[in-house]
């Protein structure tokens, strides 16, 4: 059993005051269904195989997966945020497809499906009452929160009754599929913080004990690294920290079934997390995109020329560094930091990176810079690796400064029309054409860039510092703007509800960085209206996967401005997921293939990270500040948090940067490039 030898885990005064709303429904109940007020079409897909699953299946064929090509049904990177683009087929196979739909029209015409509008009036989705009530007269926060829990009491109790145990959930087809024979617990744990934070005693307590009883690490299964270290490992050691800060939270008796061995969370992680170092085993330190879960072994990524997505393997680094500090092994944080230090040895140009890098050399793959997929948590976790051990590492603060600086000389620019700000892509390196477009996955910036202002405190309290400069205020400015142009990507599909990838219409050559640029504050209704003309969604990109980036953007934007208008762009954006996504028959809710139509069409699956990430970040935005305050931990990509300490005498920054020079050029990096 692991203990808690550096006693990280003191019990919080501070949450006192937040009321947690307590555990009524029993799992078995049935659950409230949720109104719609339009009608919505569902393409049904036939009975699925047990270990298929279709949308990863796609996503393979489309892809070729860089993490698993489909072969094992292997968890894979899924941000790649490309529609389907359909393949040449050989024109007979096209026309048996074109006559065999024929026969299904015919078939289903004589039998009335048609008139009853492909809905049984028992399909009908039942009236969730406060959608449809008028308008309150003051906006009681609490109830919103608690209606953001009932969404989640509705998906998870959905997935119990229809996929309990199962990796993926179908809440159309009403199926469960597993990405490995015996399943990885891909909804239970990632939903597991959630529910004790939303203090769902009786869930949690069947979360525990399905993983005391059924989890185990020991399958011979290849699984995607950084998506099984930021899902199950960061949400393990989330559990872990929040059940050991906030006891009073889904408090388990002695005697529940699974609650025998306090440790159980950090077992499964450490047991979990020793497989994983695998990936580390490469020639340079950079992890594999893929482990074998039972061989412990690392293995290279199928496609991409066996390169790691750069995101992949550089946001790998609070989880097992939590863990290092949890058990004194010092092993784990000795790999993560090592990958850092070959990252920046590369010497890449003003903190931006190629989004593929080589396990096997350490070296980049490629020119394509981007802030989306494959490129977002490194980011990220440069300022949050600061954040987790107390500041006492400005080496990261230095990495995130010097990207900052980079992205805004290099990505960021103005819309043509309503100069919203953007951060594009430079496909093809830095100085090369920019594409104007932002995936969804870019909207962790806005939160991310005033978090790294404040450091967690509030805006108001970060101005009185003495270190608080003009640069801390130009990037709040920034973050207000990046913001903006996130919640318009909502505004501009039919839903509310962004698409996956988003492409402006952008000012050559862009207004100066200097001068100020006022996106219109209110998003006219009017389909002709001017802000309309920036944004363009291109049909392979119309699907909602009901992803978090904005909701959680809109969490720190909140919680450090206290502006309500973030909270309300939040609650418009809840009542659309249930308006548009919500399933009938207590079916939970479901990513969307097209959200620009109504009815919007629906995909039959339930991501994980809507219950780990998109209801969390719902359900924090409407708390009070002093759940989880904002300097005093730091959420991993994967909305599982986790505590800040200090380094104490164990560990330290075990490396340095390389020289540079005036202009942030690596000393040698030319004659490098030279000779090469
Ligand atoms: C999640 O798994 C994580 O947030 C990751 O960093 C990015 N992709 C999904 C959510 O969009």
């Amino acid at each position: 059993m692991i203990r808690d030898p550096f006693n990280l885990h003191r019990s919080s005064s501070a949450f006192k005051s937040t009321s947690p709303r307590p555990d009524t429904t029993q799992p078995d109940e049935p659950s409230r269904a949720v109104a719609n007020d339009f009608e919505m079409s569902f393409s049904i897909p036939k009975n699925l195989p047990a270990f298929a699953n279709p949308q990863r299946n796609l996503e393979d064929r489309v892809w070729g997966s860089g993490a698993s090509s489909g072969r094992s049904g292997l968890p894979m990177y899924k941000d790649k945020p490309y529609g389907f683009v359909p393949r040449n087929r050989p024109f007979w196979k096209r026309k048996r497809a074109v006559g065999l739909a024929a026969i299904v029209f015919t078939v289903l015409y004589w039998t009335g499906f048609f008139s009853s509008g492909g809905t049984s009036k028992q399909d009908a989705p039942k009236d969730w009452g406060w959608m449809t009530s008028p308008q309150e007269e003051a906006v009681d926060w609490d109830k919103r929160r608690d209606h953001v829990v009932e969404a989640f009491e509705l998906s998870w109790d959905s997935y119990k009754r229809y996929a309990w145990g199962y990796d993926e959930y179908h809440p159309i087809s009403k199926k469960g599929s597993n990405m490995s024979p015996k399943g990885l617990g891909w909804i239970i744990v990632d939903a597991l913080d959630t529910m004790m934070l939303m203090n769902l005693t009786s869930r949690v307590q069947d979360a525990r004990e399905w993983i005391s009883k059924e989890l185990t690490w020991e399958q011979d299964q290849d699984v995607n690294t950084f998506e099984t270290t930021i899902r199950m490992m960061g949400g393990l050691l989330s559990a872990h920290y929040i059940s050991n800060e906030y006891p009073h939270l889904a408090a388990l008796k002695d005697d529940d079934e699974g609650a025998a061995g306090e440790d159980l969370y950090l077992d499964k992680a450490k047991d979990l997390a020793d497989r994983l170092m695998g990936a580390f085993d490469s020639a340079s330190g950079i992890p594999y995109a893929s482990v074998n879960l039972e061989k412990y072994e690392g293995i290279p990524s199928h496609s991409d020329m066996g390169a790691s997505s750069t995101a992949e393997a550089t946001s790998l680094q609070l989880e097992f560094k939590y863990l290092a500090k949890l058990t004194g092994e010092k092993d784990y944080w000795d790999r993560v930091e090592k990958v850092m230090k070959i990252v920046d040895d590369n010497g890449e140009q003003d903190g931006l990176l190629p989004i593929y890098i080589y396990a096997t050399s350490g070296e980049f793959r490629g020119n394509n810079i981007r802030l989306g997929s494959r490129g977002d948590s490194y980011y990220e976790y440069l300022i949050k690796q600061y954040h987790q051990t107390n500041n006492q590492e400005p080496i990261y603060r230095e990495l995130w400064d010097e990207a900052l600086q980079g992205v805004r000389k290099h990505l960021v620019t103005y819309t043509e029309n309503s100069q919203f700000t953007i951060i594009g892509e430079r496909p093809h390196g830095l100085g090369k054409p920019m594409t104007p477009k932002m995936d969804h996955l870019v909207c962790f910036m806005p939160g991310t860039i005033a978090l790294g202002a404040t450091g967690g405190l509030t805006e108001a309290e970060a101005r009185k510092l003495p270190t608080w400069s003009k640069k801390d205020e130009a990037d709040m400015e920034l973050a207000r703007e990046l913001m903006h142009t996130c919640w318009g990507m909502y505004k501009f599909m039919a839903t509310g509800l962004s698409a996956e990838i988003t492409h402006f219409n952008i000012a050559r050559p862009p207004p100066s960085s200097e001068a100020a640029h006022q996106a219109p504050k209110d998003f006219d209704a009017d389909p002709e209206a001017e802000w309309r003309k920036d944004f363009m969604v291109k049909p392979n990109d119309v699907h909602n996967l009901q992803r978090p980036e904005t909701v959680e953007s809109l969490f720190y934007m909140w919680r450090i401005t206290g502006d309500i208008r973030y909270r309300e762009w939040g609650w418009e954006m809840f009542r659309s997921f249930v308006n548009h996504t919500a399933v009938p028959n207590e079916g939970g809710f479901t990513s969307l293939s097209n959200a620009d139509i109504l009815p919007p069409k629906v995909k039959d699956n339930m991501e994980s990270f809507w219950l780990a990430e998109t209801l969390k970040y719902m359900y924090l935005l409407f708390s009070s500040d002093d759940l989880l305050p904002l300097d005093k931990m730091v959420l991993n990509t994967e909305a599982h948090p986790l505590p800040r300490f200090d380094m104490g005498p164990m560990f330290s920054t075990g490396w340095k940067r390389k020289a540079r020079d005036a202009n942030g050029v690596m000393i040698g990096k030319k004659a490098e490039e030279e000779d090469a």
